[in-house]
């Protein structure tokens, strides 16, 4: 078995899948901290986790066609300028099971926490793009191939590939990175080297890198052409043509409300709600004030200006606080933003729908449901978000 060797995880990720390993940080721990702890980062593996030796380690990096290629062991990536970014990944298939509801979709049950935002010091992509002689101005070259050092059965590795220019603009911050959160880049994210494209959906961010092929193609594996694209709500498996969708780069903007959690109850005492007893609020005598607490994010180096929640379907908005925000500004703004706000519960509430809307520095907004952007595949799961919450009094 392959995948006996893979490594020991934190006993508090909630595993959608066992073999490969898919797991996510549970929601509520998800958002009490604006840097998520390596070993509570979700998991997001499609084969066996390979065992690499970092002594005998190396890179290729080539241009193909141009006879021109490098090699370089981890000291000599690791001599180049140390680069450090605060990024936030999520998986395309974040907030999939609720999409579900709607009609059945294909791919892993994910929660709301296919996410988290770290901290990952490494070398620009860039600068090693240079030292393999990529001409800048030599129009044909389009793409930046990644292959991860997993495979499957018949050989094949993990594959994806970005645009060029995201790679070369000194604004993209690309970066192979080998450390995450301040610790060599764990086995499950990547180790020794992964590359971390901001702003871009997971499935870009090639774990455990071998290859790197610059080119005037996209990468031709499963997951840049057969898998993370999206398409009309009414495209069926019998109707789907993946060539004509382009493959997922940048996300659109997404909220989520991870406490309270879609049907847990919450207690109203003496004018105090205990949510699940992790938050203490108290409230007025009239008003029952409850608190949400979620995150947003938007793709594309995009900020969330604001997130609006409701509890009467969409009649009154509240606007949270950002409690949590990095000062960088768009397009280089890669984390999420943590938010909450106290929303008031009228008395003798038994059961209420609670909407997030997130609205980012473009002034994109989320979507009213999940009916008019379903797609099979699941992916890019934009809409407000609906918790619902029962109080009892
Ligand atoms: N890279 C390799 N080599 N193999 C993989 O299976 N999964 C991708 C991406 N990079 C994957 C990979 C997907 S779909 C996601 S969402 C992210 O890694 C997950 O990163 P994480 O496991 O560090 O959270
Ligand atoms: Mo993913």
């Amino acid at each position: 078995d392959p995948y006996n060797s893979d490594p020991l995880r934190h006993t508090a990720l909630k595993a959608a899948a066992v073999k490969p390993f898919n797991a996510e940080t549970p929601p509520f721990i998800l958002v009490e901290q604006f840097i998520t702890p390596n070993e509570l980062f979700y998991v997001r593996n499609h084969l066996p986790v390979p065992h690499i030796d970092p002594e005998t380690f190396e890179l290729e990096v080539e241009i193909e066609g141009r006879n021109k290629s490098v090699i370089l062991t981890l000291d000599e990536l690791k001599k180049l300028p140390k680069h450090t970014i605060t990024a936030t990944i999520m998986c395309a298939g974040n907030r999939r099971s609720e999409m579900t509801k709607i009609k059945a979709v294909k791919g892993l049950s994910w929660g709301a926490a296919a996410v988290g935002n770290a901290t990952w010091t490494g070398v620009r992509l860039r600068d090693v793009l240079k030292k393999v002689g990529v001409d800048e101005d030599d129009k044909s070259l389009k793409h930046v191939q990644f292959e991860g050092m997993d495979f499957d059965p018949t050989g094949k590795t993990y594959g994806a590939s970005i645009p060029l220019w995201k790679a070369l603009d000194k604004r993209g911050d690309v970066i192979l990175a080998y450390e995450m959160n301040g610790v060599p880049i764990p086995p499950d994210h990547g180790f020794p080297i992964r590359v971390i494209v901001p702003g871009v959906v997971g499935a870009r961010n090639v774990k455990w890198l071998g290859r790197v092929i610059v080119s005037e193609k996209e990468s031709d594996s499963h997951w840049q052409q057969n898998d993370y694209k999206g398409f009309s709500p009414s495209t069926d498996w019998d109707t789907v043509d993946f060539t004509k969708s382009p493959a997922i780069q940048e996300l659109p903007v997404i909220s989520a409300i991870c406490k309270p959690l879609d049907g847990q109850t919450v207690q109203v005492e003496d004018g105090t709600i205990l949510v699940k007893g992790r938050i203490r609020r108290s409230c007025g005598p009239r008003t029952k004030l409850s608190t949400s607490v979620g995150y947003a994010w938007s793709g594309g180096g995009q900020k969330i200006i604001r997130v609006d929640v409701t509890t009467d379907g969409g009649n009154t908005w509240h606007v949270a606080n950002l409690d949590h925000q990095d000062s960088s500004e768009p397009p280089q703004h890669w984390s999420w933003t943590l938010w909450s706000v106290r929303v008031p519960i009228k008395p003798g509430t038994t059961n209420v729908e609670i909407w997030a809307k997130a609205v980012d520095s473009c002034y994109n907004t989320q979507p009213e449901n999940f009916k008019n952007i379903w797609n099979l595949r699941g992916v890019m799961k934009t809409l407000l978000t609906g918790s619902t919450m029962d109080s009892s009094m």
